[in-house]
């Protein structure tokens, strides 16, 4: 690997593990929307564009956004999301953002010399959705889609609504987030993959068929809090053995469909009135339901909510659900995707793996939304991801800026003027496949 790309893959160790420090939680890395730490993310991050020549500013939903902002006719949105989960790993969001910011480092040159399209970068403000148990927020207000009364209706566990977070995070006079679809070449998203199959096929990269989609689901189990030492357990209605008998069948329920690719979790569960000597009286929570096919996924929804009622039923208890969040499985964009194979091809780079994403990305967002778009995914080791032991190589991602470098001047070469021909923009609409 040639030492000037292993030089920008440890400048962009050295900043992951500064962005790292950016955490609500001292000794691990927790950054949920609008708090201080992803505002202190977002000074180291817009610090770097703004000295690589890129105009920066915070949208009106709390991205952050870059643009080389030359009013070239055709734009490519690169980035990738700055917010994180609990506990999280460094790599998880921020690797996309800063090989984002070092090809726009490294080309600046050429990006300010008479190149066929504007570079804009986002930094996506809320992809994991941890405080308010949306995702996507960024993306979706990027894309032009987030229903407005989504700010009014959605809530932290402090009861303070989205609108009011946004707020108090960009203020309200903050420019609109929907980037203008005219001209917009796509966006290319580089990411870990988060999953084993790379590091066992023993490829550095890989190109993303497609994304599965996911719903999010609040629910609750309602039963009767009662005396743990007077109450006989036949007379009980207690909420916490409903959900954990719901939870373990659910698991079940989708280790069983496994060969469609379900996977079902429940990964917050909280006990009231949480005390020692009482029986719960409710329980809530979340589950994440995921597959590569929706109807897969409205299938087991259906199955798994009629099995709370079961459980709730044989506790004497009631159970609510609400869907919170759906996102469609999506196809990520043909040109793009043949555009990254080439480019890793080009880079002398091992063939990329093409492989689908059981994560959600803000991809998937743009995709949903008509956005062309595409991902490059990165080795991880042991494919660990939403843990602090997340790790990628410099080696690894000194490939992903090889394949980027030749994506881009592969573009860009295409519109210099050949012989005297008028510079033509490269028509990727030929290239262009269907999102579906
Ligand atoms: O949950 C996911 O798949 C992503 O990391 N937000
Ligand atoms: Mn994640
Ligand atoms: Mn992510």
């Amino acid at each position: 690997m040639p030492s000037l790309l292993l030089e920008r893959a440890r400048r962009i160790r050295e900043r992951l593990d500064r962005l790292a420090l950016c955490t609500e939680e001292p000794g691990r890395i927790t950054r949920p929307y609008g708090s201080r730490s992803l505002g202190d993310a977002y000074a180291l991050v817009n610090a770097w564009l703004a000295a690589a020549g890129l105009r920066t500013w915070a949208d009106a939903i709390g991205n952050l956004r870059a643009s080389t902002a030359r009013g070239r006719p055709r734009r490519l949105l690169l980035g990738s999301h700055l917010d994180s989960v609990r506990d999280a790993g460094r790599f998880d969001g921020p690797l996309g953002v800063l090989i984002a910011v070092d090809l726009a480092e490294h080309h600046r040159a050429s990006l300010s010399s008479p190149w066929p399209f504007d570079l804009e970068i986002a930094g996506f403000c809320d992809e994991e959705g941890l405080r308010f148990h949306s995702t996507y927020l960024g993306s979706r207000a990027l894309a032009g889609v987030l229903d407005p009364v989504v700010l009014a209706e959605t809530r932290d566990a402090d009861g303070i609504t989205l609108g009011e977070a946004v707020r108090r995070f960009v203020g309200d006079s903050a420019p609109p987030a929907a980037l203008p679809r005219d001209g917009l070449l796509g966006y290319v998203e580089v990411h870990i993959e988060q999953g084993p199959v790379l590091e066992a096929r023993g490829a550095p990269l890989g190109v993303v068929s497609g994304i599965a989609g996911q719903a999010r689901v609040a629910w609750e189990f309602i039963g009767r809090a009662a005396h743990a030492g007077t109450t006989p357990m036949a007379l009980r209605a207690d909420a916490l053995v409903a959900a954990a008998r719901w939870t373990a069948e659910l698991h079940d329920f989708a280790r069983h469909r496994a060969a469609e690719g379900l996977v079902a979790t429940v990964g917050r569960l909280e006990v009231t009135p949480g005390a020692s000597n009482v029986v719960p009286g409710r329980t809530t929570g979340t589950l994440d339901l995921r597959a590569p096919l929706d109807r897969t996924r409205h299938e087991a929804a259906m199955e798994i909510l009629a099995l709370g009622e079961v459980h709730a039923a044989n506790q004497g208890c009631e159970f609510f659900a609400r869907v919170e969040q759906e996102t469609p499985a999506v196809r990520c964009d043909l040109g793009l995707r043949g555009r990254l194979l080439t480019a890793v091809r080009a880079a002398g780079l091992p063939t990329a793996v093409e492989l689908p994403s059981g994560a959600g990305h803000d991809a998937a967002a743009l995709a949903a939304a008509g956005i062309p778009s595409a991902m490059l995914f990165v080795r991880c080791r042991g494919g660990v991801s939403h843990h602090p032991d997340e790790y990628c190589s410099e080696e690894d991602i000194a490939a992903a800026l090889a394949a980027m470098d030749e994506f881009l001047l592969a573009l860009a070469a295409e519109s210099r003027p050949k012989n005297g021909a008028a510079s033509k923009i490269p028509d990727l609409a030929g290239l262009r496949g269907t999102n579906s």
